[in-house]
């Protein structure tokens, strides 16, 4: 008989602030709005919650919803050799990139473990943007620009995204700027400003169709940290008529859209293979670029692991860690790891985002996962899961 795992407790703690403890510049607004809490990412605070999940979740499957990502911190890299230093860091052919695009990428270290899976821009005047991951990308960045000789200056630019996010998203977002902006292709963007009153300075910023949801949508990298309260509030104002309230990166819309959480659903050795970004991945491209040789050696052995959907019986109760990843058995053995676990509305299930060894990964194996009572069923499918509707 295998025991029952003994489990740490679900639970959440007072934060003591501290200057090691970044605030956004949305965050007296966030509060004012009831923020209820916060993680800590890239060392800034984070709301998560605003202590009404269901009606976070229904504003942006059929509304409207802003939410603070200023802790995606951006790193920029300008200067002559820009271009190769964006190239040498990113696992992605970028050749064929312009100025007003984005991309999603990895980076990778030598070994071809996944660091980061930023969105790139690429603005005017051959400066980038890497909008971040929680992973301290600025030190790797400039340690190796300065080591490799990059004619190069890298830094983290006073930016702060704002995510706008929903069906109606798009219509609040052509009020507040301009009908343009509904032809913006996914991840391209435009640097442009918002006007909140004739005699008010415009707010600088970058306005993009992005955002970490499959519901649509825009992020607005606010330029200028001292104006994010009046960003914040010029957005809740226009976005009354559309019922916008305020939400959060939404665990569950992201577990049933497949949208990667690095640092939750990758380990520090997971390859981008295994996270589900081979795709995003050109070892063999003419540029070199760092942990090259060790993807192009992992693409052609293939994956050891892989991600996988899991469609778990019963509600998920105690089966969450808080301190480590569950276990997933097989056949009386360890065959990988839940990494996240949801009840989906638009499923009607309990599904989760888990690693498995590739042999298992067969749709439809059934498994088990630990859970606080002993083990429940659950069986595997493939990413992303199929919803109703198909949004
Ligand atoms: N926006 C911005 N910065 C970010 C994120 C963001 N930094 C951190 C984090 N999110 C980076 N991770 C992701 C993960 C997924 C996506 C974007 C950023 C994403 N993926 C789509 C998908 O996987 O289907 C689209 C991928 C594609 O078409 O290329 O959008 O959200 N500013």
């Amino acid at each position: 008989m295998r025991e029952p795992p003994k489990f740490a407790t679900l639970l959440l703690v007072k934060l003591a602030m501290s200057p090691r403890i970044r605030q956004s510049p949305y965050y007296r607004s966030t509060l004012a709005a009831g923020a209820s809490a916060f993680t800590v990412y890239n060392k800034m605070l984070m709301p998560i919650t605003y202590g009404d999940l269901e009606a976070e979740y229904d504003r942006l499957i059929n509304g409207v919803s802003m939410w603070d990502v200023a802790a995606e911190r951006q790193v920029q890299v300008e200067g002559p050799d820009a271009d190769a230093c964006v190239q040498y860091l990113s696992s992605r052919d970028l050749s064929k990139m312009v100025e007003g695009q984005g991309k999603y990428i990895a980076m990778c270290d030598y070994e071809g473990r996944i660091l980061n899976d930023p969105v790139l821009l690429k603005l005017s005047g051959g400066r980038y943007w890497f909008s971040l991951a929680d992973n301290d990308m600025l030190l790797w960045c400039k340690a190796i620009a300065h080591e490799k000789g990059f004619d190069v200056r890298v830094t983290e630019p006073d930016v702060s995204p704002l995510a706008v996010q929903g069906p109606k998203a798009e219509d609040l977002v052509a009020e507040l700027f301009s009908e343009e902006i509904r032809s913006l292709k996914y991840f391209w963007f435009i640097e442009t400003s918002l006007s909140i009153a004739p005699e008010t300075d415009p707010i600088p910023l970058v306005l993009c169709r992005s955002g970490w949801s499959k519901q649509g949508g825009f992020e607005l990298f606010l330029q200028d940290g001292s104006r994010g309260d009046e960003l914040w509030e010029a957005v809740a104002a226009a976005g009354q008529k559309y019922g916008i309230g305020p939400g959060a990166p939404n665990a569950v819309e992201r577990v049933e859209s497949g949208l990667l959480s690095w640092g939750g659903d990758t380990t520090p050795d997971s390859s981008p293979y295994e996270a589900m970004m081979g795709k995003y991945v050109h070892p063999h491209i003419e540029a070199d670029f760092i942990g090259k040789a060790a993807l192009a050696r992992i693409a052609a052995e293939g994956p050891k692991r892989l991600m996988v959907g899991l469609i778990v019986e019963g509600d998920g109760a105690g089966m969450l860690m808080s301190d480590r990843r569950t276990a997933i058995y097989q056949d009386g053995e360890q065959v990988g790891t839940l990494a996240a676990l949801v009840k989906s509305p638009r499923l009607g299930k309990t599904i989760g985002l888990g690693q498995v060894r590739t042999e298992v990964v067969e749709a439809g194996d059934p498994v088990e996962v630990e859970s606080q009572t002993g083990w429940v069923g659950a069986s595997l499918t493939s990413l992303p899961f199929t919803l109703p509707g198909g949004t």
